[in-house]
C-alpha cells in the first residue's frame, strides 16, 4: 500500500494569491513590479530563495540584516493576509480526497516549503488528517531538493518508491521526482506540469477511485 504527500499551497489552499501579494508590496520597495509570471518562480520555493529571486530580477543588493528584515516583513505582510483564512477556503474537493484516502488506510503526509504550514491547516481544520507533517522549519534545502519529501517518507515509515506526490509547482515536481516519487500534477490545462502521472485541475474534477487506482 502507497502513502500520500500533499504540497500545501496551490494543493490544498489558495494561498499562492496572498504569497503573491505580500512579495508584490516588498517588490514595491525596490521599485519594482512583480509580475505573474514571475511569481509562477516563486511557487514552492522557500521565503529566503524567494527573496533572492526578487532581489535578481531587481537587481539590488542588501546587507544580511536588511535580508533577514525583509524575510520578517513579508511574513507580517503575508500572516495579516491570511488572517480571516477559513476551512471555508480549502480547495474543492480537499475534505473529500482525505477523507477517503484516510478510510482506505492510506497513511497521509504533508511536504510544503512553508514554515507557516501548521498555522494554515489548523485554520483550514484539516491538521487531523495528517499522521506526518514535515515544512520549511523541518529542512535545510527546499524544493527543487528532495528533502522535504524524502524526510515525509521517512517519518511514514514508508520507502520513497511508495510515495505518491500531490504538486502543483514546477519546483515540487521536481523535488518529488528526485527523491524517486510519482506526482499528480495540480494544474489548469493552459500549464501542464511535466514528469507527472497525470494532471488535474483539482480534486473535484476526478473521482477518488482513480486516485485510489494508483495506490494499490
Ligand atoms: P512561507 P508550498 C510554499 O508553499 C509556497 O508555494 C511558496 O510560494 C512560499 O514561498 C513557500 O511556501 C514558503 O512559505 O513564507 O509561509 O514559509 O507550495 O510548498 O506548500
Ligand atoms: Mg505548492
Amino acid at each position: 500500500m502507497k502513502s500520500a504527500i500533499f504540497d500545501l499551497d496551490g494543493v490544498i489552499v489558495d494561498t499562492a494569491k496572498f504569497h503573491f501579494l505580500a512579495w508584490k508590496k516588498i517588490s514595491q520597495k525596490y521599485g519594482y513590479e512583480l509580475d505573474e509570471t514571475q511569481n509562477e518562480k516563486l511557487k514552492g520555493i522557500s521565503r529566503s530563495d524567494s527573496l533572492i529571486n526578487i532581489l535578481k530580477w531587481s537587481n539590488k543588493q542588501i546587507s544580511k540584516i536588511e535580508f533577514t528584515k525583509t524575510l520578517e516583513e513579508k511574513n507580517i505582510i503575508y500572516l495579516n493576509l491570511i488572517k480571516n483564512l477559513t476551512k471555508e477556503d480549502t480547495l474543492p474537493g480537499v475534505f473529500k480526497i482525505l477523507s477517503f484516502l484516510k478510510k482506505k488506510g492510506i497513511k497521509i503526509a504533508l511536504g510544503s516549503a512553508s514554515k507557516n504550514s501548521i498555522i494554515v491547516l489548523n485554520k483550514l481544520s484539516l491538521t487531523k488528517y495528517f499522521d506526518v507533517i514535515i515544512d520549511g522549519n523541518d529542512v535545510v534545502n527546499s524544493k527543487p531538493d528532495p528533502e522535504v519529501f524524502i524526510k515525509g517518507a521517512k517519518e511514514l515509515g514508508v520507502s520513497c518508491e511508495e510515495c505518491i506526490v500531490f504538486e502543483d509547482s514546477e519546483a515540487g515536481v521536481k523535488a518529488a521526482r528526485f527523491a524517486k516519487m510519482n506526482v499528480v500534477g495540480i494544474c489548469n490545462s493552459k500549464k501542464e506540469l511535466k514528469n507527472t502521472l497525470f494532471n488535474i485541475e483539482g480534486f473535484l474534477s476526478i473521482k477518488s477511485n482513480k486516485i485510489l487506482k494508483h495506490f494499490l
